[in-house]
């Protein structure tokens, strides 16, 4: 169904890119699509509704030069690039994607322990090089997964789906949040402590938890010297949790022994960036979610999200209620 208006002309809706094929077709007879516009650049003040897709900022200059706006949708979890009071402060809806893509993200989460733990990657370099010759014993020793201590920084609905993973390994599951989970303590077999002793006890130690204010640049110098020097950090959240420059320091000077990351503050990293020479760094380029069943969705519930808030329908899932 398309989206008309009163004066019967097709909503216009500004779509940061690229988008996917699928969503250009969910799209496409529905509503006008527009590029999102140039950071310099000026925008179309009739504009009905964003669509988010990647991580433009949308603050309140941009919501004050856009009077008709009636929805913005965002293709995934994470709003931080969303000023969403200023949205809910003029009266527009913020959608968002969870629970769609936390069994994903989770999955990603243990793929990049597990190859950190295993110097899978290093492994598979050297696997195809000249180099390997003869099957050596004594080569790329790891660290042990079953059995160990995992902690998760932010045990919410990725963070319990990672826990659930963890059990199947035997590991010990701590969990630090704003708020105690006692469903998750019990379901999860999963034990609360307090920030320092998360960092203190962790073997591994993934970040599942949202960025805001509170948590931006929570792991820095002070955090990185205060976990074990055979720890690995995880990072399946946002880049800006983790302060970057401390990350360096850590892996150069051993305070931890590896750090797995699919999100990096900046994003990407400069080419020539000290971490990307690291041997114990295993890095992704943001694929949390990337699975062709969740990205889909991924797809359709944001695209339901943009089709009700044109409409004046409450959202599927509305981040600023
Ligand atoms: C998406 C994510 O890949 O949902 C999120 O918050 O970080 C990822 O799952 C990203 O938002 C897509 O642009």
């Amino acid at each position: 169904m398309s989206c008309p208006d009163d004066t019967n002309r097709r909503l216009r809706v500004i779509a940061d890119g690229p988008l996917a094929a699928e969503i250009v077709a969910m799209l496409a007879d529905r509503v006008e699509i527009r590029p999102w516009p140039a950071a310099d650049g000026g925008v179309d003040p009739t504009v009905d509704g964003l669509y988010t897709y990647g991580h433009p900022r949308v603050d309140a200059s941009l919501l004050d030069r856009l009077p008709g706006l009636r929805v913005i949708s965002n293709y995934g979890v994470g709003v931080d690039h969303i000023d969403v009071r200023a949205a809910a402060q003029r009266g527009i809806p913020v959608g968002n994607t969870p629970g769609v893509l936390d069994e994903a993200t989770a999955d990603m989460a243990m793929a990049l322990l597990m190859a950190s733990a295993r110097r899978l990657i290093e492994g598979d370099r050297y696997a195809r090089s000249g180099e390997f010759l003869r099957y050596d014993p004594g080569l790329m020793l790891g660290q042990e997964i079953h059995h160990a201590t995992l902690g998760i920084l932010g045990l919410g609905r990725i963070g319990c789906q990672i826990a659930r993973r963890a059990r199947g390994f035997d590991m010990t599951i701590l969990y630090h949040n704003r708020r105690r989970r006692p469903d998750a303590e019990s379901q999860l077999a999963a034990s609360y402590v307090g920030f320092d002793q998360l960092l203190a006890q962790s073997d591994y130690l993934v970040i599942s938890t949202p960025l805001t204010e509170q948590t931006r640049g929570r792991i820095g110098r002070d955090e990185l010297q205060r976990m074990k020097p055979t720890a690995t950090l995880i990072n399946v959240a946002r880049g800006p949790i983790v302060q970057t420059d401390a990350l360096t320091e850590a892996l150069q000077r051993g305070w931890i022994a590896a750090a797995a990351l699919d999100v990096t503050d900046p994003e990407p990293l400069p080419r020539d960036h000290p971490l990307l020479r690291m041997s114990n760094l295993v890095i992704a380029p943001h694929l949390g979610s990337a699975t062709v069943q969740t990205r889909r969705k991924m797809a359709e519930t944001s695209v339901e999200n943009l089709v009700r808030g044109l409409q004046g329908q409450p959202l599927v899932h509305q981040v600023n209620e």
